[in-house]
C-alpha cells in the first residue's frame, strides 16, 4: 500500500509541472498501484469489494485533488516568474533610429502648395499616361511641332494616341473638360521626354498654374509670379523681367527671368546684372479654351510652367539633376529634409 500522507506531502512540493505529471503518471496511471488495485476488485465478494472501491475511489480522489491543487500553484508562479523576467524598465532611453528624409522635389512641391494655396489655388494631378488629345491637341500643339516627334516623346502604342505627358497640361485641360469656370489650380507631378546628358532626365517635374475666370488679365499674371517668386526665394526684393516668347498654348507669351549675381561661385538670387530663366508663362489661348469646352468670349486667364527640379537645386545648392534619381541614400540623408521640421515658409496647412 503507498502511504497516502507521504504521497500527498510529495505532490506538495513537486517543484515544476514536469515532475508533477511524472507522479500523476506513477501513480495514477495505467500501471500505477491503485489501477491494478481496481483490476483486482473483481475477484473479492460483494461486500468486501464495496468497502474496498469505497477506499480507493477515496484515495484517488485525494490524489486528483492533491495534485489539482498543486497544478494551480505552479501556474501562478510560472506566472509571477515571467512577470518578473518580462519587467519592462519604461525609464529607459528610446532606441536610436534613422529617420526618413523628405526627397527635395517633394520639398519644393510642398513648399509651392502652400505658397500658392495661399492666394486661393488649389492643386489638382492626374495620371502620367495620356492621350495625344489631352497632351498635345488639346493644346494647340500643330500635328508638325517638333515635341510630338517620336524622338521627343515617349508613345506607348504604335498610331501615337497614348503617351507619357510631355508636361503636366493634360491634368489642366481635364480639370476644365470636367468642371465649371473659374478655374484656379496649381499642377505639380511627373514629366517624361526623350532627353538624357548633363541637365536632362527623361522623367522630370513640373509644377503648372491655371487661372481662368471672367477678366483676368496679364496683370494678375505678373503680381501672381511676383508674389510666388519672393515667398519661394525668401527675399523681400527680387528683380524680375518679362521677355517676349512663344508656346502654341498661350498669346501672349512670356519667359520670366530674375535678377542674380555670384558671390564665391555661389548664386545669390534677387539682385545683380545676371537673369536666371525660371519659368514660362502667358495668356491661355482662345483655341485651348475651346478645346476644353470653356467660351473665350466670357471666360479668359494666365497660364505659367516652371520646371521643379532645377528650382530645387538652385534653392538648395544641389549641382547635379541626375543625382536626384539615382535614389542613393546617402545623397538623400544628405540633401533631404526631416519630415518633422517645419519649413520656413511653410503655413499652408498650419492655418
Ligand atoms: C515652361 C513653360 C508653360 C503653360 C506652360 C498652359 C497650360 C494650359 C493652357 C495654357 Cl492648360 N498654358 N501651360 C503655359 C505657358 C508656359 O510652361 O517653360 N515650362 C517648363
Amino acid at each position: 500500500m503507498i502511504d497516502l500522507r507521504e504521497l500527498i506531502q510529495k505532490i506538495s512540493q513537486a517543484k515544476d509541472k514536469l515532475e508533477l505529471q511524472n507522479i500523476k503518471s506513477q501513480f495514477l496511471g495505467k500501471n500505477s498501484q491503485i489501477n491494478q488495485e481496481f483490476k483486482k476488485l473483481g475477484s473479492l465478494s460483494e461486500e468486501e469489494k464495496k468497502i474496498k472501491a469505497s477506499s480507493l475511489n477515496n484515495e484517488k480522489q485525494k490524489i486528483t485533488e492533491a495534485i489539482n491543487v498543486r497544478f494551480k500553484e505552479l501556474e501562478k508562479l510560472e506566472i509571477s516568474k515571467k512577470l518578473q523576467k518580462d519587467k519592462v524598465d519604461v525609464t529607459l532611453p528610446a532606441r536610436e533610429r534613422p529617420n526618413g528624409k523628405i526627397h527635395p522635389v517633394s520639398q519644393v512641391i510642398d513648399e509651392i502648395s502652400s505658397i500658392f494655396s495661399e492666394i486661393g489655388f488649389s492643386v489638382a494631378e492626374g495620371p502620367d499616361v495620356e492621350t495625344e488629345y489631352n497632351n498635345f491637341t488639346a493644346l494647340n500643339t500643330p500635328e508638325d511641332h517638333p515635341a510630338r516627334d517620336m524622338h521627343d516623346t515617349f508613345y506607348l502604342d504604335n498610331d501615337k494616341k497614348i503617351l507619357l505627358r510631355t508636361h503636366t497640361s493634360p491634368v489642366q485641360v481635364r480639370a476644365m473638360l470636367n468642371g465649371k469656370p473659374p478655374f484656379k489650380i496649381i499642377v505639380p507631378g511627373r514629366t517624361y521626354r526623350c532627353d538624357s546628358d548633363q541637365t536632362h532626365a527623361p522623367m522630370f517635374h513640373q509644377l503648372e498654374g491655371l487661372h481662368i475666370d471672367k477678366d483676368i488679365t496679364m496683370g494678375h499674371l505678373k503680381g501672381c509670379l511676383d508674389y510666388f517668386v519672393k515667398e519661394f526665394f525668401e527675399v523681400k526684393k527680387i528683380k524680375m523681367r518679362f521677355r517676349p516668347s512663344h508656346f502654341p498654348f498661350t498669346e501672349p507669351s512670356a519667359e520670366v527671368d530674375i535678377g542674380y549675381k555670384l558671390e564665391n561661385g555661389r548664386i545669390i538670387v534677387g539682385e545683380g546684372d545676371k537673369w536666371l530663366e525660371i519659368l514660362g508663362c502667358g495668356m491661355v489661348h482662345p483655341n485651348v479654351l475651346k478645346n476644353a469646352k470653356v467660351d473665350p468670349n466670357k471666360f479668359q486667364g494666365f497660364a505659367f510652367g516652371m520646371g521643379i527640379d532645377r528650382l530645387a537645386m538652385l534653392k538648395y545648392g544641389i549641382n547635379d539633376l541626375r543625382s536626384f534619381f539615382e535614389s542613393d541614400y546617402r545623397w538623400l540623408n544628405y540633401f533631404g529634409f526631416d519630415p518633422l521640421d517645419v519649413p520656413t515658409n511653410y503655413r499652408g496647412l498650419s492655418r
